[in-house]
């Protein structure tokens, strides 16, 4: 199946982005869409979470990163039902395909807890240099499992900075510090974020007393290598289960 095929077939039209939406993630690097999981839909995502925190353990996230001072999770398309919605939803598709061009897989299916006190992180980007402005590899999707809030270590962006051509490590004296021009994304559990993964981003510091959830849904022009090579981890539970159009998107 081709990736047009697939992406008909899921239900992505250029109408599901408005053109007040589109402009905005051009301008901005991010786009937030609420609403997008319902409160049973974050709940169901949460229980997993833990379940698999619980059952990994010191393995968790071991097959793409590990952070000290978070509950990181790795190749959750392979995880559980639950999360299949976090690669196949149409508006989050359509943003990718606005942002990458048609042809374009899932990178990986990450989670991420920053626990109470820790979490912060540099200003970085999830590619290892500039680029020209258009010109873009990669574009993530965060979605919020806790509201995110000025608290508890919401993301933060510098809205513009990926058509900036520069990589924060390279501009900014100190990407620990705040950036005077930083936006904090808050909004509440099940929305989702898009972020053109130019866009400097990072977590912030967990001030509350409680886990703050999200799930990173990253993709990549089809010409580019996966952070998770889906093919090699895809077990057959989830193969059979999967419709031919979300393994497309997977490219399995
Ligand atoms: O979870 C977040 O707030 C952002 C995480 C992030 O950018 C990363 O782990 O690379």
């Amino acid at each position: 199946m081709t990736m047009e095929e697939a992406l008909a077939e899921l239900g992505v039209r250029d109408d599901l982005l408005s053109d007040e939406e589109r402009a905005f993630l051009d301008k901005s690097g991010y786009l937030p869409m609420k609403g997008l999981l319902s409160d049973a839909q974050v709940q169901a995502l949460k229980a997993r979470f833990d379940e698999l925190v619980a059952l990994e353990g010191e393995d968790g996230g071991k097959e793409v990163h590990q952070e000290a001072g978070a509950n990181r999770l790795a190749n959750l398309a392979n995880k559980g039902v639950v999360f299949e919605i976090c690669f196949t939803h149409p508006r989050v598709l359509t943003a990718m395909r606005h942002v990458l061009g048609p042809n374009f897989r899932l990178s990986s299916l990450n989670g991420r807890a920053a626990l109470p006190g820790q979490g912060l992180q540099k200003l970085h980007a999830d590619w290892g240099k500039g680029v020209e402005p258009g010109d873009y590899y990669v574009c993530n999707s965060i979605w919020l499992l806790s509201d995110f809030t000025e608290e508890n270590g919401a993301t933060r962006v510098v809205p513009g900075s990926h058509n900036s051509r520069q990589h924060p490590r390279d501009a900014l004296e100190d990407p620990e510090a705040p950036h005077p021009d930083q936006v904090l994304l808050t909004a509440p559990a099940g929305t989702v974020v898009i972020f053109n993964s130019h866009t400097w981003h990072g977590g912030t510091l967990n001030q509350s007393d409680q886990a703050r959830y999200g799930l990173h849904s990253y993709f990549c022009r089809r010409d580019q290598k996966q952070q998770t090579d889906q093919k090699a981890l895809i077990g057959p539970e989830t193969y059979n289960r999967l419709s031919e159009a979300a393994r497309t998107i997977l490219d399995i």
